[in-house]
């Protein structure tokens, strides 16, 4: 049954309604809605009679009076807005100031490691390499095994590796995804991995996440020259063309021979500083002919290590990053101020 105050309620909102579309500017409407809505309008003086109604009218009168104040405040915005486009279009509305400076917009920035990330990409890729990228949660085989680290072996001990469940790790290096592309890619492969790597260190040189890029050739015929010859060209393309490139005989399991890579100090331009300890050099890659003991590890016909050579590198790229943009200290890096990154 429609009990009173809901039949009173909706003759207010046609009325409301009446009033509004009659209204001929913006005051005018506004002095309509007060009429209504205000606080000794109509619709609120309804509100205030539900207490004094039968207590099974009162739920149906307050939902019926609720809908007329929602209807009366949309048909209220939709001739506002009829108005103002209407003196819009006749010249009448407040004049634009087209003089007024424009607001300031906060602008973005990438992160230096986002910056260094895609720059060894570019780099890479204008050599012809591929990109490729591959699970975070790996298997122990992958991980370790196929990379000429048996059970037993250090670098998988668990103050080094995150173990998420028995065989399963975070992975400790990119080098997982170079295997799973040689498990089902035949060679040549030219391809770098770029990707966020786990391990168990938490000090002012070391964060348990950073960021690597890996690479890997594996063709007929590679060579440490091949090798030599393409790392000493990243890195004038990344430090800069006067950046002189020493390599150091240096061991991996994955890799034999193996290699360090040094670039002169970007501080003092290999004159001897605090951050080179005075020898002139910084290290900043790693690297080496691939261990025919990982290809065999594939057990695929076509990784026969008598039929084709390889050779891989890894670099942090957190710390190339820092070395290229000047920055001192790990910290700046993940605390994310935004002082430091507008910088960049
Ligand atoms: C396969 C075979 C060999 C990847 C390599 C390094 C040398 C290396 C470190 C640099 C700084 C890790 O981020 S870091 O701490 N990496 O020195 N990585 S060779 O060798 C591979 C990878 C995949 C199948």
């Amino acid at each position: 049954m429609t009990d009173a105050l809901t039949v009173r309620s909706r003759d207010l909102a046609q009325q409301a309604m009446d009033a509004m579309k009659a209204a001929s500017g913006e005051a005018e409407l506004a002095q309509v809605k007060s009429q209504y809505l205000g606080r000794s309008g109509s619709v609120t003086s309804m509100l205030k009679e539900i207490p004094k109604l039968p207590p099974d009218e009162r739920r149906s009168a307050g939902t019926s009076i609720n809908e007329t104040k929602k209807h009366i405040e949309a048909v209220f915005a939709e001739c506002r807005d009829a108005l103002r486009g209407a003196a819009l279009s006749q010249g009448s509305a407040d004049p634009v100031d087209v003089t007024l400076a424009g607001r300031a917009t906060w602008r973005g920035h990438s992160h230096p490691v986002t910056l260094a990330w895609d720059s060894i990409c570019d780099i890479f890729s204008s050599m012809g390499y591929d990109i490729r990228e591959g699970p975070e949660v790996e298997t122990d085989w992958h991980c370790f095994e196929a990379l000429n680290m048996p059970q037993g072996h250090p670098a998988r001990e668990m103050q080094d590796t995150f173990y998420v469940a028995d065989g399963v790790v975070l992975r400790t290096h990119t080098s997982p995804v170079q295997v799973r592309t040689m498990l089902h890619e035949a060679p040549p492969l030219r391809m770098i991995c770029p990707g966020v790597v786990y391990r168990r260190d938490n000090d002012l040189t070391h964060t348990p996440m950073f960021h690597q890029v890996e690479g890997l050739v594996v063709d007929q015929g590679t060579t440490m020259a091949e090798l030599k010859g393409t790392l000493a060209e990243f890195c004038r393309a990344f430090f800069g063309s006067e950046t002189q490139v020493r390599f150091r005989p240096s061991y991996f399991p994955f890799t034999e021979p193996s290699a360090e890579v040094d670039i002169s100090c970007v501080f003092c331009s290999g004159d001897g500083c605090r951050v080179c300890q005075s020898t002139g050099w910084l290290e900043v890659l790693g690297a080496g002919m691939v261990d025919p003991a990982v290809f065999a590890s594939l057990g695929r016909p076509e990784y026969d290590p008598e039929g084709v050579q390889g050779f891989a590198f890894g670099m942090g790229i957190d710390r190339l990053a820092m070395l290229r943009y000047r920055i001192d200290d790990l910290r700046l890096l993940f605390e994310n101020d935004v002082r430091m990154l507008e910088q960049f």
